[in-house]
């Protein structure tokens, strides 16, 4: 980094910092007096509330992956091609040419996946499944053996005592379906009713807990509205559609799961991130308001009351997204229980008041446009703060913000029954020989530390958590970034898929026995 480059940085820093402390107590409706007894690393937990944090009897303590993340086996036994098959053999698309072909091989070595997540004592475990491997080209008669080899995995899971939860799609999209005009093409949510049910009427018998998509604005929005995930188109229109089609179908899969499997509960896997507003004005609060229903809940209140959340300045783009009338009650299910990841939190302004070149792009936070913000339809400006310290993967570490997210849709969807889908950290530690080759990754511990006392809090102060999942069990694919960013409580070493758990999994193995985190 050149020098100039260094003030710059600092200088947003400070900036971010001074803003991230006011969003913080204007969200938690308290002065910024209350902020002054944190402890020395900002945003840490103090030691005492670590201690005494304690999760109810049969809290599911679990760990997550996603298929093309782990799987490998790209080809193998049937499977079609799929959009993150394309995309990763695409020169130029992924960080040092990397692709998930083999990624930590789990299509073969699953017996050892599930033996680890025994080993620590885990109680669920959140898989996707490959729509490619099930229909290989998105539609028609189903691949038995893409079918035999989650039904064994399943099984696997069973036999540890290990509660099985599918996610139906974590973004690979078979390509033949994308060649028909992906998400933006309404039909894709019959389509998906389809694979969502021939996979409850196979597994339906062992699996309960089903979660249609994973992270649907995410998907829809990087991969159609910017481009930097496939099928890399740039159109906010198509954004639009995509996620209209990706609501419907949504709705659709809910009830193909219903009719297939009479002990199916479904709910979701939302990414999300507290919204926090730069400032207390009333233009900044609605801001982050609009932020929430764009980014947090637009595929939730669908699902809740048919309708969609207030994420627009101005008349709604209904047109542009394509809804017909009737849509309402395709989309309105009645979820058995809501799903979400916490990874980081925003803090978020209107676009309105900025100043030309004020604000760069942070993590998914893409803003080119100076006088609208990300886009003319919500106008907002997302950044992510840097008051907290920074995983390897540029995220800020916040953990108060599983309380407030937490809170906050406990507040707002009356108390609903909540699984953790997702959190977690990157750091590169390796194995250490002098160590007896283990991981000493003792930020990734603290991390979960701090943040599960928060989400001990929570349920303290009346949330109705049930599951927290930490992503991941393994070291893995991580999409654009390739094998750049390790996420994993194990290490895997990618030259001869050698598992280690790391200090932090064997940690939280034992908070996972012990229902506490001073273990
Ligand atoms: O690896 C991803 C995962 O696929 C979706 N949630 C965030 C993780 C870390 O970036």
């Amino acid at each position: 980094m050149s020098e100039k480059n260094a003030i710059h940085m600092k200088r947003r820093q400070f900036i971010a910092s001074s803003l991230a402390t006011a969003g913080t107590a204007l969200l938690a409706g308290r002065g910024l007096a209350a902020e002054s007894a944190s402890p020395q690393v900002p945003g840490a937990v103090p030691p005492a509330e670590v201690s005494s944090a304690r999760f109810p009897a049969g809290f599911l303590w679990g760990m997550a992956t996603a298929a093309y993340q782990v799987e490998g086996a790209w080809n193998e036994d049937g499977k079609g091609e799929s959009i993150w098959d394309r995309f990763s053999h695409t020169v130029g698309k992924v960080k040092g040419g990397a692709t998930g072909d083999v990624a930590c091989d789990q299509y073969h070595l699953y017996p050892q996946d599930v033996a680890i997540l025994k080993r620590l004592n885990q109680k669920s475990y959140r898989f996707s499944t490959s729509w490619s491997r099930i229909q290989p080209a998105g539609a028609g008669a189903a691949n038995q053996k893409g079918l035999d080899h989650y039904s064994r995995l399943v099984d696997a899971l069973l036999e540890a005592g290990i509660r099985p939860f599918c996610t139906l799609y974590h973004w690979d999209l078979p390509q033949a379906l994308e060649d028909r005009g992906g998400w933006p093409n309404r039909d894709l949510a019959s389509y998906f009713a389809d694979y969502a049910g021939i996979l409850a009427k196979a597994l339906g018998d062992r699996i309960t807990v089903w979660a249609p998509f994973n992270m649907p604005w995410t998907f829809t929005y990087l991969g159609y509205g910017v481009g930097s995930f496939p099928p890399g188109k740039a159109d906010y229109n198509l954004f639009l559609k995509a996620a209209h089609t990706v609501n419907l179908a949504q709705g659709e899969a809910f009830r193909s799961i219903k009719a297939a499997s009479s002990k199916a509960t479904v709910g979701s896997a939302y990414g999300m991130a507290p919204a926090y507003p730069k400032t207390d004005s009333d233009a900044d609060r609605a801001a982050a308001a609009r932020y929430h229903a764009m980014n947090n809940v637009f595929f939730l209140e669908t699902a809740i009351h048919g309708r969609y959340p207030k994420a627009f300045v101005g008349e709604p783009p209904y047109a542009a997204m394509g809804i017909k009338p009737g849509d309402e009650q395709i989309m309105k299910v009645q979820l058995d229980w809501i799903g979400f990841h916490y990874y980081t939190r925003r803090i978020v302004a209107d676009a309105g008041g900025a100043r030309p070149g004020a604000q760069a792009s942070f993590g998914t936070e893409i803003e080119e446009d100076q006088s609208t913000g990300r886009d003319r339809y919500t106008q907002f400006r997302a950044f992510m703060p840097t008051e907290g310290p920074l995983t390897d993967a540029g995220l800020e570490i916040w953990p108060r913000g599983i309380y407030d997210l937490v809170m906050q849709i406990t507040r707002e969807y009356n108390r609903p029954i909540i699984e953790i889908t997702e959190s977690g950290c990157s750091y590169l530690d390796t194995p250490y020989a002098k160590d007896g080759g283990r991981v000493p990754d003792l930020r990734r511990t603290s991390f979960f530390r701090d943040e599960l006392a928060e989400l001990a809090r929570a349920i303290h102060d009346g949330a109705n958590v049930r599951a927290f999942h930490a992503w991941s069990l393994l070291d893995n694919f991580e999409w654009a970034d390739g094998y750049s960013q390790r996420y994993g409580l194990t290490y895997v070493d990618f030259r001869d898929q050698r598992r280690t758990v790391k200090d932090s999994g064997l940690w939280y193995g034992r908070v996972a026995a012990a229902n506490r985190l001073d273990v």
